[in-house]
């Protein structure tokens, strides 16, 4: 993989289908009205930007389905429009990829991480994953009790039972194995999840975790978990609400207790350091959500998170 990829590669995703919320498709047009764009081209960046066009054929993109259109199934909410928006996340990052290009998804809800890994893995069969997130997002259709694909895309990558279903198993193949993902941040997690990440033996990080060890230290263990030897290309997957909710507190479902400004932007630091990134995500800004001073932050905190994973503070 390349290590300094020459170009970044901005999806901005305005999709909001994952999850009950309106308004966190809104998230990447303000990321990119708060001059994202110009700030990764300042790092040193070539930075390109394809609007949200590449999504515009996908119906209700910006907005919930009609349940009458795309009726639950497996207890899914939307489950055909999310399926259809990440199959299509899935070719535009593996494209941007395979052209040695590195793809930021900007969310849009988490659901969408299905279809940006799906995109890593085309082209970095070996990559990792850093899942930094309050929530672990690893619901199966069969164990979801909110039907929000947004809490289920890990389980779809791992292909865990219950996520051979259609429409997702006409194109999203098992991808990823449970070796090769780590979490960071968690303290929202269902019961039947924790019970899918013991028996899958998923390293995960929680807030106490973060609390007993220090970020330093987990950031450490989570990169030797995953990437020992510093060799595998790394996708980062940041949902914005991994921070606490007085950081970026414009989110669908913020949790009390979470990581400090500075915590999370170590994280991103240090995998910036490992120069092993091929494939960022900045999920789930929702700047509906509170009012407008908080609104600026969390966009603010969502671009600063991005231009820490980028290189910003290598020196
Ligand atoms: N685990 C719950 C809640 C949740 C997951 N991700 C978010 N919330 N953001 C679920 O809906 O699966
Ligand atoms: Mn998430
Ligand atoms: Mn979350």
């Amino acid at each position: 993989f390349l290590k300094e990829p020459p170009t970044v590669a901005v999806v901005g995703c305005p999709f909001s289908g994952g999850q009950a919320r309106p308004g966190v498709d809104l998230g990447p047009n303000a990321l990119v009205e708060f001059g994202l764009l110009n700030q990764i081209k300042q790092l040193g960046w070539n930075v390109s930007y394809d609007g949200a066009k590449p999504f515009a054929d996908i119906a209700h993109t910006r907005h919930d389905a009609d349940d009458a259109v795309d009726p639950p199934s497996h207890n899914m909410k939307n489950a055909r429009l999310v399926s259809a928006v990440c199959e299509r996340l899935a070719e535009v990052v593996g494209q941007h990829a395979k052209r040695g290009e590195l793809p930021v998804t900007v969310g849009g809800d988490h659901s969408l991480a299905l279809g940006s890994i799906a995109g890593t893995m085309s082209k970095h069969p070996d990559a990792c994953v850093l899942w930094i997130d309050a929530h672990a997002d690893i619901n199966t259709p069969l164990t979801t009790t909110t039907g929000n694909l947004h809490g289920c895309p890990v389980s779809f990558l791992l292909g865990l039972d219950g996520t051979d279903v259609a429409p997702f198993n006409k194109w999203a193949k098992p991808c990823l194995s449970p070796n090769r993902i780590v979490y960071i941040g968690l303290r929202d997690v269902d019961p039947a999840e924790k019970r899918i990440l013991r028996e899958n033996n998923i390293k995960c990080f929680t807030m106490h975790d973060v609390d007993k060890y220090g970020i330093g230290a987990c950031v450490q263990k989570a990169l030797d978990h995953v990437n020992p030897e510093r060799t595998r290309p790394v996708h980062l997957s940041f949902d914005v609400d991994a921070t606490d909710p007085s950081v970026a507190g414009s989110t669908g479902t913020p949790v009390r207790g979470g990581l400090t400004f500075r915590e999370g932007h170590y994280i991103c630091e240090a995998v910036a350091e490992t120069g092993c990134l091929v494939a960022l995500d900045i999920m789930e800004v929702n700047p509906t959500l509170g009012d407008e001073k908080l609104v600026e932050q969390t966009v603010a905190v969502g671009c600063s998170l991005a231009r820490a994973a980028l290189g910003e503070t290598l020196l």
